[in-house]
């Protein structure tokens, strides 16, 4: 399988717990390299931007203000087949139907505060990581 790359934000509840390394840690056990990462305040025309496929869905108004409550750290991760790595990594949307020792099982909240975001697709990683990330700031 190719190496790829792929977009991750942890979430503010990560931030708010003082959880950042410890899910890095899982990251970086899975194989995955942190190859950029910033800790931001992200606005709300960001959040909307960054979630506008789920813009008609109930939870939406719900999920910005998640978004916005407190800083995110958003990251490039590389390795082998790293989207859908990452997207197991993570564990399922709902953490109560994660598999254990995925990040989501481990320390999210509830649905909305679910700990992080991967991307779902080669097209939309490469937009999503050129949306956080200039060329010059991924080195590898
Ligand atoms: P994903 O993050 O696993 O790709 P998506 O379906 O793309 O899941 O949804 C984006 C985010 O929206 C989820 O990570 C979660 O935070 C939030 N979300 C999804 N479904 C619900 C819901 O039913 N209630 C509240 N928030 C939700
Ligand atoms: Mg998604």
């Amino acid at each position: 399988m190719a190496i790829e790359r792929t977009f991750s934000i942890l979430k503010p509840d990560v931030t708010r717990r003082n959880l950042t390394g410890a899910v890095n840690a899982l990251i970086e056990k899975a194989g995955l390299r942190i190859i950029a990462q910033k800790r931001v305040l992200i606005t709300k025309g960001q959040a909307e931007t960054f979630y506008a496929v789920h813009r008609e869905r109930p939870f939406f108004g719900e999920l910005v203000e998640s978004m916005i409550s407190g800083p995110v750290v958003v990251q490039v991760l590389e390795g082998e087949g790293a989207i859908q790595k990452y997207r197991e990594v993570l564990g399922a949307t709902d953490p109560s139907k994660a598999d254990p020792g995925t990040i989501r099982k481990e320390f999210a909240l509830s649905i909305g505060e679910n700990s992080a975001h991967g991307s779902d697709a080669p097209e939309t990683a490469t937009i999503e990581i050129a949306q956080w990330f200039s060329g010059n700031e991924l080195v590898g």
